[in-house]
């Protein structure tokens, strides 16, 4: 019997899907190691931030129990923690039948929800995420398939409820793995697909101006960028592009280019980036602990596949989240050969900078990070009776910010047109933490950088400032988890 090409792609399609169920897992016994962090299902691609409560959270999407590939990927599930060693799972906040409708099939593999990111500003969480979609025009074909995918933007009161869509396709965008990085300057720009970049207007959910190509390392670069500032300098991280499994007989083959996570420095947010090195060792391999190949540094589970970086700096330390397949591989119950399984679980590890500023390969471990304790106030109250504005500034003597505050607030009355307040560490021009963005109902919030230790505080305001003005609250917080 002769079978028509279409046909014939939906019979493997299907007997792929088949191959897929064969590997249900069936091992149950409880997962022996710290490292990855999620243990009751599969969770991929995290984005961590400290959040206005203190705690750190991460959304993830979610690797499908059957395996069944990243086409399969249909919902995202956010967690927080105080200690970053115990994590809460707050469920799932959204679902493909959120985006495409409910009365839409998603047919496993016509869409999927990819990398997602969920930032806080001004009360609201906002979730970004890339909606990617199979074409099917022809019928399904995994040779030649054609892929589509855009951001989108969906917001929540809290992280822990269910998320809006609230603009379905950021115009202007064309690609994965949206990630969203605020400035000291108040500044937002979302980061995404094959290196693009743009300002994100205050609204949150439209692009401000036309993306921008990003100039890294086009050659290794492939996917999943993630913004990060240290010391006034812009650290990108990605990942590279990627080819084939380790092979046992061969496994330090020079010419096999690798899942890893390398990083490039820039002074612009928006680049040029100058080309560091490696960020994170291809998955699996360079770990410290745990079963190995027999003389080997690699541990045996499935080496090719994504590798994605998400960096937090929570209390002092900064920390990569990333994900391996070491929970899937193990459940195979045996670490006989290296893993076949696609599924994915977050990790973490420290990073660490050497005195030049370069990070140095994260040290991946099975055991994952020591628990941070935190023992001060979560908020600290700024005394705006005592001292007062002059020449728009205002000065807050002895302030100890100990090991770390995330946000500072401000309620204004009497702004008349928007105004900006920067916030500086020691000098009125000296380190800028944070921006406050302050409109007409006088209520803001800003994220704070690097506010840590014991500091004169400055509210430089700028020349939409007007003397009518009467500050009735200014705080710091965040600096314990609730
Ligand atoms: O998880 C699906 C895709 O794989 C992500 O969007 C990529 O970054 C990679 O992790």
């Amino acid at each position: 019997m002769m079978l028509s090409k279409n046909k014939l792609s939906i019979l493997c399609f299907i007997i792929s899907l088949g191959t897929y169920a064969q590997k249900k897992n069936t091992n149950t016994k409880p997962y022996p190691y710290g490292n990855p962090v999620i243990k009751h299902m599969y969770t991929a691609d995290a984005s961590p931030h400290v959040m206005p409560d203190g705690r750190v959270w991460m959304v993830t999407s979610v690797d499908h129990e059957d395996g069944g590939g990243y086409a399969t990927m249909h919902s995202y599930h956010t967690f927080s923690s105080k200690d970053m060693v115990n994590w809460t799972d707050h469920g799932e906040v959204l679902n493909i039948y959120d985006v495409i409708g409910k009365n839409e099939e998603p047919k496993g593999e016509d869409w999927a929800l990819w990398a997602p990111d969920m930032v806080y500003y001004e009360g609201k969480y906002y979730l970004y995420f890339p909606v990617r979609i199979l074409y099917k025009e022809g019928g399904y074909d995994e040779k030649n398939r054609k892929t589509t995918a855009y951001i989108a933007v969906a917001v929540s009161d809290s992280p822990d409820k269910k998320f809006k869509v609230i603009n379905s396709k950021i115009e202007g965008t064309n690609g994965i793995d949206p990630a969203v990085f605020i400035d000291d300057d108040g500044q937002k720009y979302l980061y995404y697909g094959s290196h693009m970049a743009a300002k994100l207007k205050d609204n949150m959910t439209e692009l401000d101006g036309k993306p921008v190509k990003l100039d890294v390392d086009d050659e290794r670069f492939m996917e999943a960028i993630w913004m990060n500032k240290k010391a006034g300098k812009y650290y990108l991280s990605y990942h590279t592009h990627y080819d084939k499994p380790i092979d046992p007989k061969n496994p330090d083959d020079l010419f096999r280019k690798k899942s890893r996570l390398d990083y490039g420095i820039s002074d612009n947010p928006l680049g040029p980036f100058e080309y560091k090195g490696i960020m994170n060792y291809e998955l699996g391999v360079n770990v410290n602990e745990g079963p190995k190949y027999p003389g080997k540094n690699y541990v045996p589970w499935r080496l090719y596949q994504s590798n994605h970086g998400g960096i937090v700096e929570y209390h002092g330390e900064e920390y990569l989240f990333y994900h391996t397949s070491a929970l899937s591989s193990w459940r195979q119950d045996e670490f006989k050969e290296a893993g076949t399984w696609t599924q994915r679980s977050v990790c973490i590890d420290k990073i660490v900078y050497d005195e030049s500023g370069q990070i140095r390969p994260v040290q991946q471990t099975l055991s994952s990070v020591a628990p941070v304790i935190v023992n001060q106030p979560y908020e600290i109250i700024l005394d705006t009776k005592s001292n007062i504005i002059k020449n728009n500034i205002i000065e807050f003597k002895n302030i100890d910010l100990g090991t770390g505050y995330y946000y500072a607030g401000l309620n204004i009355k009497g702004i008349k047109t928007p105004t900006k307040c920067a916030i500086h560490l020691d000098k009125a021009d000296g380190e800028l933490i944070g921006t406050f963005v302050i409109k007409k109902d006088g209520k803001t919030e800003t994220l704070l950088r690097n506010a840590n230790g014991k500091h004169t505080i400055y509210l430089v305001f700028d020349k939409n400032f007007s003397t009518n003005t009467t500050i009735t609250s200014a705080k710091i917080f965040a600096g314990s988890p609730k």
